[in-house]
């Protein structure tokens, strides 16, 4: 009696066991991470005021050097008003110092990082992010638009389970109250859409990207990204200096669906592909090319390429419509072949003159628009030959 009792104790205490182990193995979930926004209360409450010599607490995040917690409305030395992008606290890192925070992924998945990052001074602040051994530094020196703050994303493939995620000031000011400050800090798998059969483009309507807040109207910027297996935008290069924005349906004007992307960086700012294509074969590549109605002045226009094809399109206003399509004939030359767009001007809105906008390009397609002029040649001389036994029948 004693011994089958406990037996069954022992199995009891080994399924407990087991349960434990995997409620442990929480999935990162699409969305805010754990205190993503800062306004979880830490245990010695907000800190007041300047900085103190306190190392602050962070609820869920690990600190390394002077980051502290900033409030809405305060003053720096200069009297300079702190901003935060969203609610009422966010972090601000000073030299060198890095906030982080372990999540559980899956491993060889992709995932996008979407943060909020606000600039204090105007010195060159930039941000590293990292999911080690993966790291990019983004570039917070361009002032896209005129409320100071935008959200970024950049993405990483995940080589373990679980995984350390870092934001780290590497700049080196002599003001120690300048360095960025970072806000809203969300991730999101990401999926590859498959390609469909008769489009060479993959993710042609840019419908999977990064994580978006809902109430956020300001898109998400996405920096250099010239990796195109591990992008924030599946299938998508942002080949340049500057960045672009994606932008979604609830804020701006998209030509389809709820997600498109808008050239805010003129010449700087070139995102592209490289598609599938069959060497010496007429193709064509069409887009949507709009408006996001953010205000944005005109006159809006892109360069687009594909192959060795390079053509520019103005956005004309219509009156039905916030776009209209564009497109460009190529032959390919090989199995591969770039397309790639960018704005020409370099557009501001007409509200505050300052904030960074530019024309919209959605609904990217390429797809096979017929034969060669040597395989035309072919037929032409097939279809002469047809008409000549013809003619020798009769
Ligand atoms: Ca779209």
């Amino acid at each position: 009696m004693m011994a089958e009792s406990f037996a069954r104790s022992k199995w009891v205490f080994l399924f407990m066991l087991i349960f434990a182990h995997f409620s442990t193995i929480t999935l990162a979930e699409d969305g805010l991470v754990a205190n993503g926004d800062f306004e979880t209360l830490p245990s010695n409450g907000f800190p007041r005021g300047a900085i103190s010599d306190q190392p602050t607490e962070i609820p869920s995040w690990r600190t390394n050097g002077t980051v502290e917690l900033v409030s809405s409305g305060e003053k720096v030395g200069g009297g300079m008003l702190l901003i935060v992008p969203r609610g009422m606290h966010a972090v601000r890192l000073g030299n060198n110092a890095e906030i982080s925070q372990e999540l559980t992924v899956e491993k060889g998945s992709t995932y996008a990082v979407t943060f909020s990052a606000a600039r204090t001074c105007a010195q060159m602040e930039s941000l590293n992010v990292s999911v080690p051994p993966a790291s990019q530094t983004v570039d917070l020196q361009t002032l896209y638009n005129v409320q100071g703050w935008d959200p970024y994303s950049v993405s990483f493939e995940a080589e373990e389970d679980k995984v350390r995620l870092i934001f780290r000031n590497p700049g080196m000011e002599d003001d120690p109250e300048c360095g960025p400050i970072i806000d809203d800090i969300a991730i999101k798998k990401l999926v590859t859409p498959d390609k469909p059969k008769e489009n060479a483009v993959v993710n042609s309507g840019f419908e999977f990207g990064p994580w978006m807040f809902q109430n956020v109207s300001l898109g998400v910027l996405l920096p250099t990204n010239l990796d195109e297996e591990t992008s924030p935008l599946p299938g998508w290069m942002v080949e340049s200096n500057r960045a672009v924005r994606y932008i979604d349906s609830n804020h701006y004007a998209v030509p389809e669906g709820k997600r498109a992307i808008e050239l805010v960086s003129g010449k700087e700012g070139i995102i592209s592909q490289m598609v599938e294509t069959t060497p010496d074969k007429l193709y064509s590549l069409t887009f949507s090319l709009g408006h996001a109605r953010d205000k944005c002045k005109e006159p809006l226009a892109v360069m687009a390429f594909a192959g060795d094809q390079a053509q520019n399109f103005h956005y004309s206003p219509d009156s039905n419509s916030t776009f209209h399509v564009a497109s460009v004939n190529f032959t390919s030359k090989a199995e591969r072949t770039r397309i790639a767009f960018y704005s020409i001007y370099y557009n501001t809105r007409t509200d505050d003159m300052s904030s960074l906008c530019g024309p919209v390009v959605d609904n990217v397609q390429v797809w096979f628009s017929g034969c060669s002029r040597n395989e035309l040649q072919v037929l032409l001389g097939l279809g002469i030959a047809l008409w000549a036994y013809l003619l020798v029948l009769v």
